[in-house]
């Protein structure tokens, strides 16, 4: 049997979330679905996904989480893993991934291609050629290399098709789009991967995913810049009255 269809549209569900890679692909399923939700800030710069109160939602201690009130049961549920809520809203909604068995597990092969390969192998190309504090060749070149093999893999698949698994729009294209968005810092020349540059400019013309890519986008300019990164070990206490700073003036979603 699979999971109830989310009907209570008039309960928000609450997002943990900053305006990173990973973040991104939960704001912009949020916006393609339409849902009510509230989007609390944990600030990365101050170190808040380290507080208990954010620990308790994500023992990994990360963005992005979600509470929805509303669960499959009735009862409320907390999701972590970007990949992981894709799929409880893409099924709590039957959107953005078929029922057909057989384009499902297709679909789910592209998902988790960019769950547990696009972003964690872009990922540390962007780290050893944009943050690391010094300059490792083996590295650069290594991972580099790498990001380049996936953009040629998902360039190939979409000389075949127009989405990244096939005919539809899923949650494959949403978990890829906030990752390639970072191509400067992963050494990427997009010239070299025509067929996937078309869809990401398809993807990109998509309102809903320009409405993901403001989410939270103001917090980027009004947060304090610390004068030191934090340290690991010592996050700041949740303030006593409101456990996450929510913006006054994010308008969450229309219902
Ligand atoms: N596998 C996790 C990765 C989440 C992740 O790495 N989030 C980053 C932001 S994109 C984060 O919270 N970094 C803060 C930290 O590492 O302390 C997911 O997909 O949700």
């Amino acid at each position: 049997m699979g999971m109830p269809h989310r009907n209570d549209s008039r309960v928000p569900i609450k997002l943990y979330s900053w305006p990173t890679t990973n973040g991104r692909r939960v704001h912009i399923m949020l916006e393609e679905l339409g849902w009510p939700y509230r989007a609390h800030a944990v600030n990365l710069e101050l170190g808040e996904q380290r507080s208990p109160a954010y620990t308790a939602i994500n023992p990994n201690a990360k963005i992005p989480s979600i509470v929805d009130p509303s669960g499959p049961s009735g009862a409320p549920i907390t999701v972590f893993e970007s990949g992981a809520i894709l799929l409880y809203l893409a099924e709590r909604a039957g959107r953005f991934l078929s029922a057909d068995p057989q384009v499902r597990h297709e679909t789910l092969c592209w998902f988790m291609f960019q769950i547990s390969s696009v972003g964690p192998a872009l990922g540390v190309a962007h780290h050893y050629r944009y943050y690391a504090p010094e300059t490792l060749p083996y590295a650069i070149a290594r991972s580099t290399k790498e990001a380049r093999r996936l953009y040629g893999v998902m360039d190939t698949q979409l000389q075949r098709t127009p989405w990244m698994c096939g005919n539809e729009y899923t949650i494959a294209d949403i978990a890829a789009f906030p990752w390639l968005q970072r191509s400067e810092r992963q050494g990427i020349d997009w010239g070299e991967f025509g067929a996937l540059r078309d869809w990401y400019l398809r993807v990109g013309q998509r309102p809903a995913v320009q409405r993901g890519l403001g989410v939270l986008g103001d917090c980027l300019n009004l947060m304090p810049v610390p004068s030191s990164p934090p340290a690991p070990t010592s996050a700041p206490a949740p303030s006593p009255s409101h456990e996450y700073r929510t913006l006054s003036n994010h308008k969450p979603a229309r219902p």
